[in-house]
């Protein structure tokens, strides 16, 4: 399929989704959430593909929120509808994918770009990112999910000051309070993504959706996450892949996944 605001590739098992919109920041406007989605859906059901890493274009963007100019002019129920669409369109998708999905946060993460990031399973920064959720300076709050997630990341005390105070953190100031992992400079960005995602790739990719699960379970309101680890343990016995962990491990190789 051709996309007008992203660029899909898929190399050495990996794809890489590029937001692409550089003129205005990459800011997320609703064709490129459905072209996202497109791309997410067709990397999910990819045999081949392993991991997913998700960055913008050029060097000054990951993603500079939701495209303003478009949702000016919403009232109360788009407001609403729009949320809880592109919620479930990309945000709680990446958030539910089977496969590590990995935010290369290569400039200003802001708003529902920062909300985006927050998706992702794993966060790398450069130096030079941004990152904040200026939502209540433009009189809104954060509608993809950054409330809940923000908060899950660097506690609550931190999440409601980005918040209330709509400025943006350094990088290095993200990586102190947990909501990046790693920061890199810029050049490296990409070449660590894919270092981390190629250790994953050597792991069993059914174990890892397993464990994706498991850990999001515990993050889903009425759900018990200990329960649901101790089902998804089990389905792990019934596998050709734990077969073939563990006969690697008494046969003294590398498992092939
Ligand atoms: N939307 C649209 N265009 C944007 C943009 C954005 N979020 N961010 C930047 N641009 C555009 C600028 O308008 C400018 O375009 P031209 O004027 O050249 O045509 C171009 O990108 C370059 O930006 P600047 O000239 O401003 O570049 P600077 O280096 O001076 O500043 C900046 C960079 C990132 C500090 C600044 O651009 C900035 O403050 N941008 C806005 C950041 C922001 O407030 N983002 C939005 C957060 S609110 C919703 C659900 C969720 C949300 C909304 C609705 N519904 C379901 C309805 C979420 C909202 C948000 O994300």
């Amino acid at each position: 399929m051709a996309y007008s605001n992203i660029i899909f590739e898929k190399e050495n098992r990996i794809a890489q989704i590029i937001i692409n919109r550089p003129k205005q920041l990459n800011a997320l406007n609703k064709e490129t959430i459905a072209e996202l989605h497109t791309a997410l859906a067709d990397a999910e059901k990819d045999a081949e593909t392993r991991v997913i890493i998700l960055t913008g274009s050029g060097e000054k963007s990951f993603v500079a929120g939701a495209d303003i100019k478009e949702f000016a002019s919403y009232n109360v129920s788009e407001g609403t509808e729009l949320a809880a669409r592109g919620q479930q369109l990309l945000f709680d998708f990446v958030e539910n994918m089977s496969k590590p999905v990995i935010a290369a946060v290569n400039g200003f993460a802001l708003g529902g770009g920062l909300e985006l990031a927050m998706s992702a399973h794993i966060r790398v920064a450069s130096h030079n990112a941004r990152l904040g959720l200026p939502e209540t300076s433009l009189g809104l709050i954060p509608g993809y999910g950054g409330t809940q997630r923000l908060a899950q990341l660097v506690g609550k005390g931190r999440a409601l000051e980005m918040i209330t105070t709509a400025e943006m953190i350094k990088a290095d100031r993200a990586y102190e309070t947990g909501l990046v992992n790693h920061v890199v400079p810029q050049e490296e960005l990409k070449s660590f993504c894919e270092g981390i995602a190629q250790k994953m790739i050597k792991n069993s990719p059914m174990a890892i959706s397993s464990a994706i699960r498991s850990v999001n379970a515990g993050y889903k309101e009425g759900v018990n996450g200990f329960k649901v680890e101790i089902e998804e343990f089990g389905k792990c016995f019934g596998t050709d892949e734990f077969v073939e962990g563990t006969t690697a491990f008494m046969e003294k190789r590398k498992a092939n996944f």
